[in-house]
């Protein structure tokens, strides 16, 4: 069963859902995807939000990036939003950040489709204890990665 919907705006965004797709194998989340966009397909989009029975939803979308917010205003559900880089970059930050008051979009970086799943992930976590030791492993092994890091500068340097 899907916990989390990643809905792209456009086929080109999937290696940004990949990033999303790899934390939530990692972590045994179900999950479905579609490209659905705020401009070309509204419709489409809000029949994929309201026939969701998702947790979640990661909405990733480049340029003017309607997707998110109109994810959002679709739904009480929380929506992860992941800006797509680009030419100008600040164009899908600021669409994603800049919502208005009452419809929020919970905002992750350019490109940033692992933390959006690690957010859905903790999102889920509040009722499912699985997903949240899989969540404080994950905080082990990036520490433990940091403190190998550390070692290897400090034999290849020599001091
Ligand atoms: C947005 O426009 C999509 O989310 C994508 O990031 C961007 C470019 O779309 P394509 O021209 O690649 O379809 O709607």
């Amino acid at each position: 069963m899907s916990k989390v919907s990643i809905i792209m705006g456009s086929k080109s965004d999937l290696p940004v859902a990949e990033k999303a797709i790899g934390i939530l194998k990692k972590f045994g989340i179900g999950f479905d995807i579609a490209v659905a966009s705020a401009h070309r397909t509204p419709a489409r989009v809000e029949e994929l939000v309201k026939g969701s029975s998702a947790d979640v939803f990661i909405a990733i979308a480049g340029l003017s990036a309607a997707l998110p917010g109109v994810v959002a205003s679709f739904t009480v559900k929380p929506v992860v939003g992941v800006p797509v880089s680009g030419a100008v970059n600040m164009d899908a930050l600021l669409s994603v950040v800049q919502m208005p008051p009452g419809i929020p979009v919970a905002a992750v970086g350019l490109d940033r489709g692992d933390n959006a799943a690690v957010l859905a992930a903790e999102i889920i976590a509040v009722n499912d204890e699985g997903v949240r030791k899989a969540l404080v492993a994950y905080r082990e092994e990036q520490a433990e990665k940091v403190i190998a890091d550390s070692e290897k500068v400090v034999a290849d340097v020599g001091c």
